[in-house]
C-alpha cells in the first residue's frame, strides 16, 4: 500500500472556485487515507462536516498598533513553518500564487527541513496579478522556487510563460467536481417556484466582478425572452450586482430575474436551469461550467481562457467570441428551442463530466506530483482504466 503523506494546504477559504477545489482535493486525499492540515484564515467553507484526517489551522494576525496594514502575508508564513515543523509535514500545497506560494517559500526557507511546496496556479494570480509590474517578479520567483507548479488549463500554462518568460515545468491539473455531489438532481417540485411549466430557465453564477461580464448575461436573456418564454435565475453576489439590478429595471425585466444571493447547494440550484450562461471576460477554466455539465447543463459561453478546454462547442455547449451576445443569444435559442438536441447536449455533458474531469482521476494526479517531488516515484500504483467509472 502506498505510503500516506502529511499534507498542508493553503488557499482562500471563503469564496471563489480556487478555494472550493482545495478543499474539496483536502476532503478526498483525506478519505484516502492521507493527514490533510488546512492553514488558512478561517474555516473552509466548503469543508462541511467533520472528518477523521482533516486538521485546521488558523492564521492569527498581529494588529500591533505600529501597523498601518497587519502583515498577514508574515503570519501566514510563520504559521506555514510551525504547523509543518510540528505535524512534520511531507509537501505544503497552496493554492492561488499571491501571497500564498510567496509564504510557502519563506516557510521553506524558515525550515529547510526537506518538506517540498506545490503551487496551484489558477487564473487571475497570473490573468491579472501578474501583469501588475510591482508584483511579477515576485511571482515568479514564488514560481520558481516551488518544487511543483500545476496550472488549472492549457492556456493558463501559456499566459504564464508568456507573462512571465517562465520555462520550469508547469503541469496541467484540470479541475475537477465530486461525482457524488454533481449529478443531475431531480428537482421537478422545486422549479415550480421558480418557473412556469412552459417557461425555461436561464441561470448564471458568480461572485459578479467585472470579468465576468454579468451585463452581457442580461443582454443575452433580454433577446431571449422576447422569444420563448422564460426566467432568468441569478445566484451569487459581488460589486457589479446593483449596477446589474438597476439594467435589470431600466429594461423593465425585473418579473422575469430572479435573485438567490450567495448559496451552498450548487449542485441542486443548477439543476433547475436548462443553460448555463457564462460570457466571462477572463476564465481560466470556469469550475462553474463543469459544476453544470456534471449536472447535465449546457453552457452558453465566451471562448476565454480556458473554457473551450472545458466546454465542448456544438456538442456540451456553444461558445462565441467575448461581448458577442447576439450570437450567444442564438445559440441559447437554438438550445432551448429543440428538445431532441437538448437532450443530446445533456447527455454529452454528463459523460465528458464523468470521463474526463473525475475526483478520482485529478485527486491521483495530484497525489503522483506529491510522491514524485517527493523522490517516491515507487509509491505511485497505476492508474485504472476505469478508475472514473466505479
Ligand atoms: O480570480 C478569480 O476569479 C477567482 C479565482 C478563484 O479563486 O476562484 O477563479 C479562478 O480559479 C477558478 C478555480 O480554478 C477557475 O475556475 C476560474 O476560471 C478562475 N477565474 C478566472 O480566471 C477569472
Amino acid at each position: 500500500m502506498a505510503r500516506k503523506l502529511k499534507i498542508g494546504i493553503t488557499c482562500y477559504p471563503t469564496l471563489g472556485g480556487s478555494g472550493v477545489v482545495a478543499t474539496e482535493l483536502g476532503k478526498l486525499l483525506a478519505e484516502k487515507g492521507h493527514e490533510i492540515h488546512f492553514i488558512t484564515h478561517s474555516i473552509p467553507f466548503r469543508l462541511g462536516k467533520f472528518h477523521k484526517n482533516i486538521f485546521f489551522h488558523e492564521v492569527e494576525v498581529n494588529d500591533y498598533y505600529v501597523f498601518r496594514y497587519p502583515p498577514y502575508d508574515l503570519s501566514l508564513a510563520s504559521k506555514m513553518a510551525q504547523v509543518a515543523k510540528m505535524q512534520n509535514l511531507d509537501i505544503l500545497h497552496v493554492h492561488y500564487a499571491v501571497p500564498h506560494a510567496v509564504c510557502a517559500f519563506l516557510a521553506k526557507q524558515m525550515l529547510n527541513n526537506g518538506m517540498k511546496t506545490v503551487t496551484t496556479l489558477h487564473g487571475t494570480d497570473i490573468t491579472v496579478l501578474a501583469q501588475d509590474e510591482s508584483l511579477k517578479d515576485l511571482i515568479r520567483l514564488a514560481i520558481h522556487q516551488s518544487d511543483a507548479v500545476t496550472a488549472v488549463s492549457q492556456d493558463l500554462i501559456r499566459e504564464t510563460r508568456q507573462l512571465l518568460d517562465i520555462t520550469t515545468p508547469i503541469e496541467l491539473t484540470y479541475n475537477f467536481v465530486d461525482k457524488r455531489i454533481y449529478y443531475p438532481r431531480d428537482v421537478s417540485t422545486l422549479r415550480n417556484d421558480y418557473a412556469a411549466p412552459n417557461e425555461k430557465i436561464l441561470m448564471h453564477i458568480s461572485n459578479f466582478r467585472p470579468v465576468k461580464r454579468v451585463s452581457d448575461v442580461v443582454d443575452i436573456f433580454a433577446k431571449v425572452q422576447k422569444q420563448i418564454p422564460s426566467k432568468l435565475l441569478l445566484v451569487g453576489e459581488g460589486p457589479e450586482l446593483t449596477k446589474i439590478q438597476c439594467k435589470i429595471n431600466n429594461l423593465g425585466l425585473e418579473d422575469k430575474v430572479l435573485f438567490l444571493g450567495k448559496q451552498e447547494d450548487v449542485a441542486q440550484i443548477i439543476s433547475l436551469a436548462d443553460v448555463l450562461l457564462l460570457p466571462s471576460e477572463k476564465e481560466s477554466f470556469g469550475l462553474v461550467a463543469l459544476e453544470a455539465m456534471a449536472c447535465g447543463v449546457p453552457t452558453i459561453g465566451s471562448n476565454a481562457g480556458g473554457i473551450p478546454e472545458l466546454v465542448t462547442h456544438g456538442e456540451t455547449g456553444f461558445l462565441s467570441p467575448i461581448g458577442d451576445v447576439d450570437s450567444m443569444a442564438d445559440n441559447a435559442l437554438l438550445l432551448l428551442r429543440d428538445e431532441n438536441l437538448h437532450e443530446k447536449f445533456k447527455a454529452a455533458c454528463i459523460k465528458r463530466a464523468q470521463e474526463d474531469f473525475c475526483n478520482d482521476r485529478i485527486t491521483y494526479e495530484y497525489e503522483s506530483i506529491y510522491y514524485k517531488v517527493l523522490g517516491l516515484e515507487s509509491e505511485i500504483e497505476p492508474l485504472s482504466a476505469d478508475i472514473c467509472l466505479s
